[in-house]
């Protein structure tokens, strides 16, 4: 038998998803399928990067400002539409919203029998584009509820306790999707040759405690006091190591191996910081309780959050729960 051993894993994305599913009901195959056509969109992405520099329309802007206020990059334009292209004729979303469009997209012709909404961030770290760097996209899957008849999306404005999954796709040094369905946390990676997410580890947890701290220091004096205070007591820990790639994604892919801390505090005229509550924070804060994790404003448990707008920020600190919980004690005392 040794002479047919492979020496991989043939766990592919969608059959993984199923598996996570006692019987094959009609919402496992609806979500195998989702995840499947989230694994598309993060192939064609990846491909489309691995020409950057070659290719035209990789790298740069496109001279447009977003409804974030920042410029648009070429890359997330394009792996934006790969998101709507991907799901127009999947029959399974009926609408999607992302950080680069300012309303939900509606896809009628899916609306009557689809029954989710896609939330998404289709570049995660868009200033690493341009050198190379690690980058990710995010997303997080929701139930529509009630008929939306106004194309309001007003339903979106709940916890996140109310995603059905989440998780991200890394764009490293290979191409990793990482997922949850509320049933832990399972890691895949791309291999290129044969266009398939292979199964790379399933049910991670993060360790309790770590030694990364993932933070963007140059903010220092734009923090509140006790964000300060708590930076400062780090710095008199030994063996802490600081690590900001500049894309989230990247930053808690690696938390969520090794352990450690990422935060984004807010600042001086920025009290909820930088990073988007539904598409950005909510999904990562699911994925990593999901693995034994923590995620917190602060003050506030991420996944308690209501926002009250489709793009509403929120301060996010996340990670190993030790590491959370020293946060915490400095930036909400009485808790
Ligand atoms: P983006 O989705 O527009 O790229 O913004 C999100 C990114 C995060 O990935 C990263 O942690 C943060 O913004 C970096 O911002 P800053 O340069 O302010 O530290
Ligand atoms: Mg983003």
């Amino acid at each position: 038998a040794e002479e047919f051993a492979l020496g991989r894993d043939f766990m592919t994305l969608s059959q993984h998803v199923l598996s996570q599913f006692g019987t094959f009901s009609g919402e496992a195959f609806d979500l195998s399928a989702l995840m499947g056509r989230i694994g598309l969109a993060g192939k064609t992405i990846a491909r489309h990067l691995s020409l950057a520099g070659i290719a035209e329309n990789v790298l740069g802007v496109t001279g447009e400002v977003n409804v974030q206020g920042e410029a648009v990059k070429k890359m997330d334009h394009y792996a934006n539409r790969v998101f709507l292209r991907a799901f127009e004729q999947s029959g399974l979303v009926c609408r999607l919203a992302s950080e680069e469009m300012e309303k939900p997209y509606y896809i009628p012709e899916n609306c009557p029998v689809g029954r989710y909404t896609l939330l998404y961030d289709p570049i995660d770290g868009s200033s690493n584009i341009d050198v190379n760097l690690a980058i990710g996209s995010i997303f997080a899957i929701r139930q529509q509820e009630g008929n939306d008849e106004s194309g309001d999306a007003l339903d979106l404005l709940q916890s996140g306790r109310k995603q059905v999954g989440a998780g991200y796709i890394l764009f490293g040094t290979s191409t990793m999707l990482v997922y949850t369905l509320g049933k832990g946390v399972h890691a895949f990676t791309l291999d290129p040759s044969i266009g398939e997410f292979i199964l790379f580890q399933e049910n991670i947890t993060i360790p309790q405690e770590g030694s990364i701290y993932s933070v963007n220091e140059g903010n220092f004096w734009q923090w509140e006091e006790p964000i300060r205070e708590y930076i400062r007591y780090i710095h008199l820990q030994k063996g802490m190591s600081a690590r900001y790639s500049g894309a989230l994604v990247a930053d808690i892919h690696r938390i969520l191996f090794q352990g450690g801390i990422f935060l984004y505090p807010g600042a001086l005229g920025h009290p909820d910081g930088k990073l988007r509550l539904l598409y950005e924070s909510a999904p990562l804060a699911l994925l990593i309780e999901q693995a034994g994790g923590r995620a917190t404003t602060g003050s506030e448990e991420i996944l308690d959050v209501i926002p009250d707008r489709l793009h509403t920020r929120t301060p996010l600190i996340i990670g190993s729960v030790a590491n959370v919980k020293v946060a915490e004690s400095f930036l909400a005392p009485s808790k």
